[in-house]
């Protein structure tokens, strides 16, 4: 499902993105960029081809001021669930180390998603389970991890619920306690151990198993 938004003046930022390539440091925990994913090669084109450089820039810039100058509609917002683990205890840790359910939620849109206002529920019915901090916002293209650990004192992206393998359902809704509407959803059952289920590629409608878990960062093909 989409969800169309408003362009938004400002980005407000959060302490803690699990950032993939294209968005900041792989693998990092860091805070949103406001002016979406840095180049990157920056120093090395800069010291390699001057000339080139100069034209590649003028090009990108150029186009991104006309879209914005001449009022051009971009694409909506999208964002979806990406990737999940429900059976992990050797794959992948948190932030302390331990070995958690997680869930990847991937902005396929062009624009920027706030994601205040949205929850995350293994539950229909309890749709605010866990709910997003105040001023994250997910960049065009970039992916975000929430540990569905049951462990919310962990940290602004720590839900109190965790993914039964055996079968569970995951829900992204938006407004939990007024429109209440699902964005997107998964239910599986017999969750494979130390495998993720991913869209391929990131922000299709076709999933499948991997054992090349990526939570921040692209699916693999
Ligand atoms: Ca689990
Ligand atoms: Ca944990
Ligand atoms: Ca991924």
């Amino acid at each position: 499902m989409l969800l169309h938004l408003a362009p938004l003046s400002l980005l407000a930022c959060s302490e803690k993105y699990y950032c993939g390539p294209g968005t900041h440091a792989e693998g990092e925990w860091c805070l949103v960029d406001a002016d979406g994913p840095a180049p990157a090669d920056t120093s090395t084109d800069t010291a390699g081809d001057t000339s080139g450089d100069t034209s590649g820039d003028t090009a990108a810039d150029t186009a991104r001021d006309t879209g914005e100058d001449t009022g051009q509609p971009r694409g909506p917002a999208r964002v979806v669930i990406n990737e999940l683990m429900a059976s992990n205890s050797e794959s992948v840790t948190d932030e302390l180390g331990e070995y958690d359910d997680w869930v990847e939620l991937y902005n396929a849109g062009d624009r920027p998603m706030p994601l205040e206002g949205l929850s995350l529920s293994d539950l229909r019915d309890q749709p605010a389970q866990y709910r997003f901090p105040a001023g994250a916002v997910l960049a065009p293209g970039a992916w975000l991890v929430v540990w569905c650990d049951g462990q919310p004192e962990q940290g602004d992206y720590h839900a109190a619920f965790t993914l039964q393998s055996a079968a569970d359902e995951l829900y992204l809704i938006e407004d939990p306690e007024g429109a209440n509407g699902v964005l997107d959803a998964v239910t599986f059952t017999d969750f494979p151990r130390e495998q993720s289920a991913i869209r391929v590629p990131d922000g299709s409608d076709t999933w499948a198993y991997t054992s090349t878990v990526t939570p921040g960062a692209e699916n693999p093909e």
